[in-house]
């Protein structure tokens, strides 16, 4: 099948790279996503794509929002600046003349994070905790997408429902507490508002307000990964995004599931890949399909 040029489109940054046969990832850029609506989004993947289009066999895309046939669709827009709905292929394919294939991110770097796995587990979760929560699930070894591409979404059940608003519409879901834009968002009352990672770094140096919403998020997680393995009898959990991957924040999720009864206590590990899973699955999930 060749190379393939991948993308990763999330709600603060695009990833891009070409994907060689071996699976290693070469000219890998990023930008930040725009905000400003459909014109600034193209515009902003035609940059990433147009100088490599002739280096690629085909296009493989991880994107936050539904995908289904061939349009983005978000459930949470506020993650995307407004944007509601993109008709994702379709542009890709005015900007590069190549077989494309789409796939939510959090689905994508399930399936990435599974590869390594295949031997040894039939049924893991992938929790993204960034811009939203996002996630992937491998049943019975098989990557679930859903008739509307919608499985998976699991940002989208219920934390709290006295909780914050969520922008998909509902009160208290878990993206909503625990995400990248809840925990600065939980910060709007401070005199000094901070983003995620500036909330990261205060908590490692011992405020506590920093502290409590580092650890309201991460016993939100463990929380989703016990509702997921009671409902699916799963092996692993992967976790990845800025915040997922953020120093201490895998130790908290442990620690609020040990607080748990032991049946609700899923094993949990940090992304492989890191912060290319989505990448990779894209390119590897593409593949497998065209
Ligand atoms: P995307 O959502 O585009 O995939 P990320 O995985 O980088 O991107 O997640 C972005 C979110 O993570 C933002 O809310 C940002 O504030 C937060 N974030 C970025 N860097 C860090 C960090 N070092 N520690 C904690 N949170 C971070
Ligand atoms: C939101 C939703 C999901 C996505 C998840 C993580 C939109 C635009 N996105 O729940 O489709 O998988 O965020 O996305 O509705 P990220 O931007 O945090 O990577
Ligand atoms: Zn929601």
């Amino acid at each position: 099948m060749g190379r393939g040029l991948a993308l990763d489109i999330g709600g603060t940054k695009i990833a891009s790279a070409i994907v060689t046969d071996e699976g290693a990832l070469i000219q890998r850029q990023q930008i930040a996503t725009p905000r400003g609506g459909t014109q600034q989004l193209s515009a902003a993947l035609a940059t990433l794509i147009a100088p490599y289009r002739h280096q690629a066999d085909f296009i493989g895309v991880a994107s936050t929002g539904i995908i289904d046939k061939g349009r983005l669709t978000a459930l949470n827009p506020a993650n995307l600046g407004g944007l509601a709905d993109f008709p994702l292929q379709d542009c890709l394919q005015s900007i590069a003349d190549l077989p494309c294939v789409l796939l939510n991110d959090g689905q994508a770097a399930a399936w990435a994070e599974y590869q390594p796995l295949k031997e040894s587990s039939d049924s893991i979760v992938f929790v993204t905790v960034s811009t939203g929560v996002g996630g992937g699930i491998i049943l019975n070894k098989k990557l679930l997408v859903g008739n509307g591409g919608l499985a998976g979404h699991i940002g989208h059940t219920l934390s709290d429902p006295l909780g914050p608003w969520c922008g998909c519409g509902r009160r208290g879901c878990v993206e909503s507490v625990a995400s990248g834009t809840a925990i600065g968002a939980a910060t709007q009352e401070w005199t000094q508002p901070a983003p995620a990672a500036t909330v990261f770094a205060l908590a490692r140096d011992g405020d506590t307000q920093a502290q409590a919403i580092v650890q309201r998020s991460a016993t939100a997680i463990a929380h989703l990964l016990a509702d997921m393995t009671i409902a699916l009898d799963l092996e692993t959990a992967i976790l990845g995004g800025s915040v997922g991957l953020a120093a201490g924040y895998l130790e908290q999720v442990i620690h609020a599931q040990s607080l748990l009864p032991a049946i609700y206590r899923l094993p949990v590990r940090a992304a492989y890949h890191r912060q290319d899973s989505g990448l990779l699955g894209a390119a590897l999930w593409a593949r497998a399909t065209l």
